[in-house]
């Protein structure tokens, strides 16, 4: 017979009354922003970033956890380097010579004779279809274009330098409608560049 001790039996229902259960009860919830793993894909957030839009606010406390406001500020000297390409679709992996998963991709050039960093990046994402439209800001630490050289700036979560998180449940993964991006990228002091990406109907998930 399975009893269940009365002292275990209180302490589980103050544990359920107090909101806090044992390990066995509780969701998943890895990036701690109190949306459970099994919720985030529900409000197209990302279950490994308590911030996926980058607004400041946590997903749980954002009533729009995938629309972020630009806070690129417009105006001062033009911008010190050129966006020479720009990707959503057809990636190819320069290193390993082949073809690699579809992600936002830009190439930054640098003709001053400077190092540059301090980079920070707003982008759209427009389904064609439904119209619906997400938003999206993150700075870029560690990511440095060198003097009279170039770099590129990737979403695809490999963890290599220049490389940064990309919300698995973005409409960018989830739905094969075409879609518009806008992005724009600053250097501190700088007005931002922004440049439009069009891709084409079908999915992102894996190279084509
Ligand atoms: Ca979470
Ligand atoms: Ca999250
Ligand atoms: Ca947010």
């Amino acid at each position: 017979m399975n009893i269940i001790p009365k002292t275990s039996f209180i302490a589980i229902l103050i544990a359920i009354a107090a909101g806090v259960t044992s390990p066995a009860f509780a969701a998943q919830d890895r990036d701690g922003d109190g949306v459970p793993d099994t919720s985030e894909p529900l409000i197209h957030s990302d279950p490994l970033n308590p911030d996926t839009d980058g607004d400041g606010i946590n997903d749980l406390k954002d009533d729009k956890p995938t629309f972020a406001t630009n806070p690129l500020a417009a105006g001062g000297p033009s911008a010190p380097f050129v966006v020479k390409e720009a990707l959503v679709e057809n990636n190819f992996d320069v290193v390993l010579k082949k073809d690699a998963p579809d992600h936002l991709e830009v190439q930054v050039l640098n003709p001053t004779a400077t190092d540059l960093a301090g980079f920070s990046i707003y982008y759209t994402i427009q389904d064609k279809e439904s119209g619906t439209t997400e938003a999206y800001f993150a700075t870029l630490p560690g990511f440095t274009v060198p003097a009279h050289g170039g770099a590129r700036i990737h979403f695809d979560d490999t963890g290599l330098p220049g490389h940064f998180r990309a919300n698995p449940n973005s409409i960018y993964k989830t739905t094969q409608a075409a879609k518009v991006f806008t992005v724009s990228i600053k250097t501190n002091g700088y007005s931002p560049i922004t440049v439009t990406i069009k891709k084409d109907a079908g999915g992102a998930e894996t190279a084509d």
